[in-house]
């Protein structure tokens, strides 16, 4: 039943002041925006960052600041929305274009928040982990889970960018949010576990199904072994849907992480795609193709490395604008924090 609630201004100003005093706040005027009817309400904008505005600006941080002076050269896609300050692509993500330049290092660190890599250009870079060595190369999905210590550097030519998503927003808001340095890691003397113990999905180290889980046994996600999966995928959708894999941790079959979900998507030559409403928020980067996005009405093209955020609930149709290639997107998500707290949604395509 909805009625006309009472407003602050009803209320005679001597309460109201006497109220302010005593840090009280009464909740009538205020419920309908914090619980609004039918769908929430959000600040956060549907926002495109093209990569041709982003890197020049990026390789120019390479020559205004040394490494030493910034721990990671990074600009952060920030949502005005939001606020630019507050370093939010969405409420939960937090979007960074990262350059490191050839023979530089970024130093040995752990952190609350948990992040991840998806390579945008260059070769020769590489993320360590725990002590494994993973090459990040276009497209790449690597992970740096909540309390795992990670560096990075570059033995090859030329500057390497990744885009950094890391659940920073919400660790931040809830005063969690600190990090530790250390001298840089021994290296495991071994390829990156996507080479060795985890070669083939379906297929797990026999020991695994005895021991204690590791909560993190796979931090690598080459991107080649992706696309290919993709591409056959794509032979067995139907049409007007994307093929869409999600990424999972090999041994639970769940999400990477405890709060982002990743996932890969791709959309044939010439079609139109309109995705499921979803409660979640997230954030979309363009890894190959081009086209156009709707996302609740604003209209936006996207170039190869451009990436646009999406606000909860919304509704997104994203066109193929390319009539002989396939469109490629990783998607960020929040959805593993919202089905652990039990209200994510998602509403067919309208
Ligand atoms: O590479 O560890 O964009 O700690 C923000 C914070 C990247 C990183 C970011 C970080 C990192």
């Amino acid at each position: 039943m909805s009625h006309q609630l009472g407003t602050l201004e009803e209320l005679p100003k001597d309460y109201r002041d006497g109220l302010t005093s005593l840090n009280l706040v009464p909740l009538w005027p205020n419920l309908r925006a914090v619980l609004p009817y039918g769908k929430p309400g959000h600040r956060t904008q549907p926002m495109l960052w093209r990569y041709k505005d982003v890197r020049p600006n990026l390789l120019k941080a390479g020559e205004l600041t040394p490494i030493q002076k910034a721990e990671r050269r990074v600009l952060a896609l920030a949502n005005p929305g939001l606020g630019l300050e507050n370093m939010m692509a969405t409420p939960s993500i937090y979007i960074g274009m990262q350059l490191i330049l050839p023979q530089e290092t970024a130093p040995n660190h752990k952190h609350t928040p948990s992040a991840i890599r998806c390579v945008v250009e260059g070769s020769g870079g590489f993320t360590t982990v725990q002590g494994e060595k993973c090459p990040m190369e276009k497209g790449d999905l690597i992970l740096t889970p909540s309390g795992t210590w990670h560096e990075h550097g570059h033995e090859g030519k030329g500057p390497v960018v990744w885009m950094d998503a890391l659940d920073l927003p919400l660790i931040y808001y809830l005063e969690a949010s600190y990090c530790i340095d250390a001298p840089s890691q021994g290296l495991r003397n071994a390829p990156d576990s996507s080479q060795t113990r985890y070669r083939r999905s379906g297929l797990v180290p026999y020991a695994s199904l005895n021991a204690v889980r590791a909560p993190y046994p796979l931090t690598r996600y080459p991107w080649t072994e992706v696309r290919e999966a993709l591409v056959a995928l794509s032979q067995d959708v139907p049409d007007g849907s994307p093929a869409w894999l999600a990424y999972v941790n090999p041994e639970t079959g769940f999400e990477c992480l405890p709060t982002l979900g990743f996932s890969a998507m791709m959309v044939q030559a010439g079609e139109t795609v309109k995705l499921p409403r979803r409660s979640c928020s997230g954030v979309l980067h363009v890894i190959e193709g081009e086209g156009r996005a709707d996302v609740d009405g604003k209209a936006m093209s996207f170039e190869e490395d451009d990436t646009f955020a999406v606000p909860t609930h919304a509704n997104i149709t994203i066109e193929n604008g390319s009539a002989k290639k396939p469109l490629c997107l990783f998607v960020v998500d929040d959805a593993p924090l919202q089905r652990k707290l039990a209200f994510y949604e998602e509403f067919p395509a309208t």
